[in-house]
């Protein structure tokens, strides 16, 4: 068995490549600051600064015209999206379908709404939820499906509708990676009876904390926006028991500006994963989750990395120690799963043995750093670094084993 234990030539490797300054996995994309400057200076002249004021109102017409949907409702951020997503379809019991790999916001805001999660095993292509392995988990409690499209890859949309169709089920997508993705030409976000997205600094589109919901009809986002401003209908009208999920005028200023980066960041993001591509191809033990897809426009949100210890020598949690002496820092996500999280490993679907592909994913993946101001040298870099371990990985296993 491998273990976390390094032993080998690093130093010298360290010493020739190290980076002067740390490379983060990513960095919020950001705008002139001083015409946030000037926007901050009319928010503040006019005193309005939250509870759908002028810039909300923009922001939220403005993002449903880039992204090419019809109905959008903006948040505070993307779990409490979740959260009242949830609400607004009424389901606040029972079960729902759900993936152990992702963030924790997911399972969380089921279990905020008195929901028991279901856990699932994916795809190894994509980490996606696996459709195959659905159904055998639908019972008399079951009330939706809550897949993620990790990293921005789209789960596989008619295979799910199909269950949901033939079930009776609801359909909610957390879309929180997704910005901007189109599948067969059409918003990844707007598939299913809604989508969450976020739009936290460390996603592609940011309104520094910030999320939405894209609802799928004008009656469906009236009743999000009720319920996102504590179910107030006028000023002696509350209609039903609704929370504070609004997004503030500072947010939405910022996100305006940060919607007219968006073209050029996501152009910056292809030509980065080409590089990691061609900076990776042929690197025993290293494997890209990168779907090629002729109906995907992908957003390159993340750059997921799967990491084979017999092949490549040392195993991800090694390369990931490894890599930070490198002042390169990649992130493991999602790991631990959250089938692993004690307030739901009791759980008879959180059983390690129902989540082999989860698990092992959780177990190799790694996030390598990509934003649209990282150097295209900085990637080459990055990829020069992992050829040199691996290399240097082969020569120390050669010696150790003589
Ligand atoms: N569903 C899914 C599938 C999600 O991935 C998320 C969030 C949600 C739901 C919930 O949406 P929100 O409620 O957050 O809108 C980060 C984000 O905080 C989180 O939003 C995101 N997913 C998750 C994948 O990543 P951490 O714990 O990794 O964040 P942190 O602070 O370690 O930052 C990561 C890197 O980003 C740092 O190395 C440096 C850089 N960074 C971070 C911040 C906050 C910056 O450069 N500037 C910054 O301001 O979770």
């Amino acid at each position: 068995m491998t273990t976390n234990k390094l032993i080998g030539p690093w130093d010298a490797l360290i010493q020739q490549y190290r980076l002067d300054e740390p490379v983060l996995v990513t960095r919020p994309t950001m705008p002139s600051l001083s015409r946030f400057q000037d926007q901050v200076e009319q928010i503040w002249d006019s005193r309005w600064l939250t509870n759908a004021g002028p810039y909300h109102q923009r922001l939220e017409a403005e993002l449903a015209h880039w992204l090419g949907v019809e109905h959008l409702s903006l948040f505070c951020n993307g779990t409490i999206a979740l959260l009242v997503a949830l609400q607004a379809l009424r389901i606040n019991g029972g079960e729902v379908i759900t993936t152990p790999f992702t963030f924790p916001a997911t399972a969380h805001m089921l279990w905020w709404n008195r929901i028991q999660p279901v856990f699932c095993d994916i795809e190894p292509q994509t980490g996606n939820i696996d459709p195959d392995q659905v159904e055998r988990l639908i019972g008399p409690e079951t009330r939706a499906i809550l897949p993620v499209h990790v990293y921005g890859n789209p789960c596989q949309l008619e295979a799910l509708q199909t269950i949901c169709d033939r079930h009776g089920l609801m359909l909610i997508y957390d879309a929180a990676h997704a910005f901007g993705v189109r599948y067969q030409g059409r918003p990844l976000a707007s598939w299913g009876d809604l989508s969450m997205l976020s739009f936290h600094a460390t996603k592609l589109f940011s309104t520094i904390e910030g999320g939405a919901i894209v609802a799928s009809s004008a009656e469906q986002k009236q009743r999000i926006d009720l319920l996102k401003n504590f179910g107030i209908a006028g000023e002696e009208s509350v209609i039903g028991p609704g929370i504070n999920g609004k997004m503030n005028e500072l947010q939405a200023a910022f996100g305006l500006l940060a919607l007219e980066h968006m073209d050029e960041e996501l152009a910056a993001r292809r030509r980065l994963m080409q590089a990691y591509r061609r900076g990776l191809a042929g690197l025993p033990g290293v494997r890209l989750i990168d779907p090629s897809d002729t109906q995907l426009e992908s957003n390159h949100a993340y750059m997921p990395i799967l990491i084979d210890a017999a092949e490549y020598g040392i195993n991800r949690d090694q390369l990931f120690d490894l890599l930070k002496q490198f002042n390169i820092h990649p992130r493991k996500y999602f790991f631990p799963l959250c089938s692993h999280f004690p307030c739901y490993s009791a759980l008879p679907s959180a059983a390690p043995e129902r989540l082999p592909v989860a698990e092992r994913m959780a177990r190799e993946v790694l996030c390598l750093p990509i934003f649209g101001t990282l150097a295209e040298h900085t990637v080459a870099t990055i990829c020069q670094v992992m050829h040199e371990i691996h290399a240097a990985a082969g020569m120390e296993s050669q010696v150790s084993a003589r």
